[in-house]
């Protein structure tokens, strides 16, 4: 995945047209496109292989379940194009091993920490233990909150400076590109507040440049 303008798009846009049409306006000034279970469930995973034309596609899937499960879940998704794929890390050693082994060349990401305020109940006390053991099985990366810069640079401290970091929670739900760039994130991961904008290229470009202040 290229880091140029360091922008993940989150395309959960359940109108295919209407996401192909974000994903071309955007074409050029995201570094990814992350795609989730609304837009797959509404368009079929056959979107993952379209979007993968033009772009770095990121499959968030949360995947969290047995290794078996994991490993066909990733192969699916590799094998339609994805460049990477999210799973949870909860779910311990094996299982994020088996996400690893099946991407065979493309990303893992591991979620250690959500963006919303009922990640405080569960995920957010085990954050940097699941960092830790991400590292161990060998993701590339990790997932931790725009809403809270401080817990993007816990996770840093554990993970050192190798492993990317990706972090949602930016514009609608309160965080700022900015702070989560400045405070060790690698890219920033945005949805609504481009998706849903009158222009979501014009929308794109001022994330940028708050990402740019920064840089
Ligand atoms: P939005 O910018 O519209 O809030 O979208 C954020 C995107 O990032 C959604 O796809 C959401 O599922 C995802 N996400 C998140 O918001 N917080 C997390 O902790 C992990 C996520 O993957």
């Amino acid at each position: 995945m290229k880091s140029e303008s360091r922008l993940v798009l989150a395309l959960d846009e359940t109108d295919g047209r209407k996401a192909l049409k974000v994903a071309e306006s955007v074409g050029g000034i995201v570094d990814a496109i992350k795609i989730n279970w609304p837009l797959v469930l509404s368009e079929g995973p056959a979107m993952i292989t379209r979007l993968a034309e033009t772009s770095d596609v990121i499959c968030d899937f949360k995947v969290a379940d047995i290794p078996n499960t994991v490993r066909l879940i990733v192969e699916n998704a590799v094998s339609r194009g994805a460049s990477a794929v999210i799973v949870h890390a909860f779910t311990g050693d094996d299982s994020l091993r088996a996400a690893v082994e099946a991407a065979s060349g493309a990303e893992v990401y591991a979620v250690t920490e959500m963006s919303h305020p009922g990640a405080r109940m569960f995920t957010a006390p085990h954050a940097e233990e699941m960092a830790r053991l991400g590292v161990e099985c060998g993701v590339d990366g990790f997932i931790a909150p725009a809403t809270r810069p401080d817990r993007i640079r816990a996770v840093r401290s554990v993970v050192g400076p190798s492993k990317k970091i990706l972090s949602p929670g930016v514009g609608t739900q309160g965080g700022k590109a900015s702070d989560a760039i400045a405070a060790g994130a690698d890219y920033a991961i945005v949805g609504r507040s481009i998706y849903g904008a009158e222009d979501p290229r014009a929308a794109a470009e001022s994330f940028c440049a708050d990402i740019r202040s920064v840089i």
